[in-house]
């Protein structure tokens, strides 16, 4: 019988993603919501954390927090943390360092996302491999906008391997022949 990591890491090598649906309990749930509401409730400040915001037929909302680690222990244990640390050197067989953190909120009647890549915004600094880890807070729904991942991109481990800057904005490389398509990440 083959251990729940030995499954993730078969999926990782697979399709390029897992989803970890039991990993945090519902007190570690409601203390996340509040940390995030908390940095919601910053005031803006040059210098510090980085609010975004985004116009709405309701006027201006608030659609990101970044750059909130250095001004936030908490969420700094967490994204910086042992648990989420050997999660991430499991799949990787190295140990990640932190690169960036952002909070979407995904408020109603936000513009939400057009397919993409991350890794290839990232370039620039010279990375060899990129992952991105999304925690959500609330359900994830299809209905609120879920994360959708492209599935059977490109093989096993090359697909750890960063895209060149030309795909950005092209969604996930395919291959020719592929049964490619969108999975909701729900839970
Ligand atoms: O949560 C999503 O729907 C996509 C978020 C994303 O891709 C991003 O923030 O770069």
């Amino acid at each position: 019988m083959q251990s729940i990591e030995q499954r993730q890491g078969q999926q990782w090598n697979r399709d390029g993603y897992v989803l970890l649906t039991e990993r945090m309990t519902a007190s570690e749930r409601e203390d996340l919501a509040r940390w995030v509401a908390e940095t919601a409730a910053w005031p803006e400040q040059p210098g510090k954390w980085m609010k975004w915001y985004e116009q709405t037929e309701r006027g201006r909302q608030l659609c990101r927090v970044e750059d909130f680690v250095p001004y936030h222990h908490e969420l700094a244990g967490l994204l910086q943390g042992a648990k989420l640390a050997a999660a991430l050197e499991f799949l990787l067989g190295e140990p990640a360092a932190l690169f960036k953190e952002k909070i979407n909120f995904k408020l109603p009647g936000g513009a939400g996302f057009q397919p993409h890549q991350d890794a290839p915004a990232f370039t620039a600094f010279g990375q060899s491999y990129h992952v991105t880890v999304m925690i959500a807070v609330d359900p994830s729904t299809r209905e609120n906008g879920c994360l959708e991942v492209g599935t059977h991109c490109t093989a096993g481990a090359s697909y750890r391997k960063l895209q060149t800057a030309r795909s950005i904005g092209a969604g996930p490389p395919r291959r020719r022949g592929s049964r490619s398509r969108w999975l909701p990440a729900t839970y």
